[in-house]
């Protein structure tokens, strides 16, 4: 097994105590690890955004490029040596937004790379505005009567548009999120498409907090197929105050 060690760079992350992507940073660490992927065969790639500094922080290839570009830099990598395992990072502005167009498309085009959305719901290095997956109504610098659009369902967007993998995560959760981000790793490597996990994380300086996250998460137990597309749909369309964390829909 390659050690967690064998990942660790010296750098401190400069995230703020207590942010979410502490534990998505250690849940790729540790993912990685229990699947025995060397750090030389591993790209992290992001766009910008403070979830976009992870690949400083873990001793593998990275490439931090465009706000909302990761996912055709990872594309392309991916197509040029299909033998690494190459992870693209988004954030909910960054991914659903800047970069919204390459999210649909790469989910039609279903190559065998990961996508991992650190989804808190803010614009967070920019300070707190809102954001495509913000709930209608947020009040912020940019909104400061409140938002009039609906949030994005990145879910459903991704199951229409095709990705064979779609998931939910809690950053709050590590256990089951490490679960996740293996199951997504393992499904590109069987060759079988695109695997997006979309993670709730909180944002303690201007989203979400923990204890928010914690009254709406629950489990998707042994009962939800999802093998069954239309499931998976009704499943990703539940409202925002129920948040269902699992795999929602894996391509049989
Ligand atoms: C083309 C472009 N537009 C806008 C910006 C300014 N900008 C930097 S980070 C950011 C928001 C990032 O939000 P998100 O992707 O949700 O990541 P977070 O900071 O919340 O992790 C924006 C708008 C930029 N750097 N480049
Ligand atoms: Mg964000």
């Amino acid at each position: 097994m390659v050690e967690l060690k064998e990942y660790q760079r010296s750098e401190v992350p400069n995230w703020c105590s207590g942010c979410g992507n502490f534990s998505i940073l250690a849940g790729v660490k540790k993912a990685l690890s229990e699947l025995n992927i060397e750090p030389h065969n591993i790209v992290l790639v992001s766009g910008v955004g403070c979830f976009a500094k992870l690949p400083y922080w873990i001793k593998a290839y990275g490439f931090v490029g465009l706000h909302g570009r990761s996912l055709p830099v990872a594309q392309g990598i991916k197509l040029a040596n299909p033998k690494l395992t190459v992870i693209a990072f988004g954030g909910d502005g960054d991914g659903y937004g800047e970069g919204g167009n390459h999210f649909i498309h790469a989910c039609r085009r279903n190559l065998n790379v990961c996508y991992f959305v650190h989804n808190n719901g803010v614009f967070g290095l920019t300070t707190g505005q809102y954001s495509p997956t913000s709930e209608k109504g947020r009040k912020s610098k940019s909104s400061p009567l409140g938002t009039l659009e609906k949030p994005l369902n990145p879910l459903t967007l991704a199951i229409s548009a095709g990705a064979t993998f779609v998931a939910r995560a809690y950053a709050g959760d590590f256990k089951q999120l490490v679960e996740l981000m293996t199951q997504a790793i393992q499904h590109t490597q069987q060759g079988k498409g695109f695997a997006v996990v979309d993670i709730l994380q909180p944002c303690v300086s201007f989203g979400k907090n923990y204890e928010y996250y914690q009254k709406r998460v629950y489990y998707l137990g042994t009962e939800h197929d999802a093998t069954n597309k239309i499931k998976a749909l009704e499943k990703a369309l539940e409202s925002g105050e129920k948040l269902g964390c699992g795999v929602i829909y894996e391509e049989p």
